[in-house]
């Protein structure tokens, strides 16, 4: 049931997507099985500087991270996965009560809370799965305690504009007047570091670009061809992001749900926005919400890691 819901709007948004002027991808299709193995490949990579830039501030800085959250907690992660950073402070902290990761795709999400129920027995761990794009329905058995969103990664930084205010009003919400925010920033730096970050010379980042069109390809059985498209990072600086396209090499055309779509050569599709921020302009752009309290980053200023309380 749910599973022909989710195959419909896939097509739906694929198509969407792809007969606009600009032809572009929604870049949470990235992430299927290979997409996740590619991106944990990604986090790996001497260029991408982000995952263990945030890993080294949370861990040095645990304590103090402590002190700020409280002394009941109740640690909410909207798209956990593998809850891979929240782990440092399930381990450095004794002040958290319960933890609820929220993550889309069930099946992974229970696995890795049952295995986390096991290494840390004294913390209530209720995982959810939904959207949490859309709206977050928390439990009504929650255990008592001061309700703190987890949202490390910069995962931020992909979503545009409006969905930004959205998810800030969504998290507002589930926190409550004592609750707070705890959420990882990546910030603007040289634009050689950057595009580094998402053009590596081991090209993993390339696959998981063209990953997207494989994953469409099984879900919608449709025939794009990944090698008919090069992959491309490019820093935007009117809109102060990195973006990614997917690059058509030579022209062709594609069925989609009998809709036929042309490519040109040199023609590109957008799959993915990483927007950069200063301390300044993310202060801004949380103001209507939260006031931002206290602000961790590396020796570079290259990644920030931002404790922020409603207003
Ligand atoms: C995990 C979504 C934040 O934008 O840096 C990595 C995804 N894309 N390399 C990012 C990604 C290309 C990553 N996010």
């Amino acid at each position: 049931m749910t599973k022909v819901k989710e195959r419909k709007s896939m097509r739906d948004e694929v198509l969407h997507g792809l007969t606009g002027p600009q032809k572009s991808l929604p870049s949470k299709y990235f992430y299927d099985e290979r997409g996740s193995k590619l991106f944990d490949e990604i986090t790996e990579l001497e260029e991408y500087y982000p995952t263990r830039t945030e890993r080294d501030i949370l861990k040095q800085n645990v304590e103090e991270i402590g002190c700020h959250l409280g002394d009941e907690v109740i640690l909410i992660e909207p798209g956990s996965g593998s809850s891979d950073k929240t782990r440092i402070l399930l381990k450095g902290l004794n002040n958290i009560a319960g933890y609820i990761p929220i993550d889309i795709s069930g099946d992974y999400l229970f696995s890795v809370a049952s295995e986390l129920q096991k290494a840390f027995p004294e913390i209530t761990i209720e995982p959810l799965q939904a959207d949490y794009t859309h709206s977050i329905d928390l439990p009504d058995s929650l255990p008592e305690g001061r309700k703190v969103v987890f949202f490390p990664g910069s995962t931020i930084g992909n979503f545009k504009r409006d969905t930004v205010d959205r998810f800030l009003s969504v998290v507002a919400d589930i926190v409550g007047r004592e609750g707070a925010f705890l959420i990882g920033v990546d910030l603007k730096k040289e634009v050689e570091v950057l595009l580094a970050a998402y053009n590596d010379s081991k090209g993993v980042t390339a696959a998981f670009n063209k990953n997207i069109l494989r994953h469409i390809n099984r879900e919608l059985g449709t025939d794009f061809d990944p090698d008919l498209f090069d992959h491309k990072a490019i820093w935007n600086e009117e809109e102060n992001r990195i973006e990614m396209h997917l690059v058509c090499k030579e022209d062709h055309e594609v069925e989609v749900n009998g809709t036929c779509i042309t490519f040109r050569e040199g023609e590109c599709i957008h799959t993915e926005n990483s927007h950069k921020y200063t301390l300044e302009e993310f202060g801004e752009i949380v103001s209507p919400w939260f006031e931002v309290k206290k602000v961790w980053t590396d020796e570079k200023d290259w990644f920030s890691l931002q404790y922020l309380e409603p207003k």
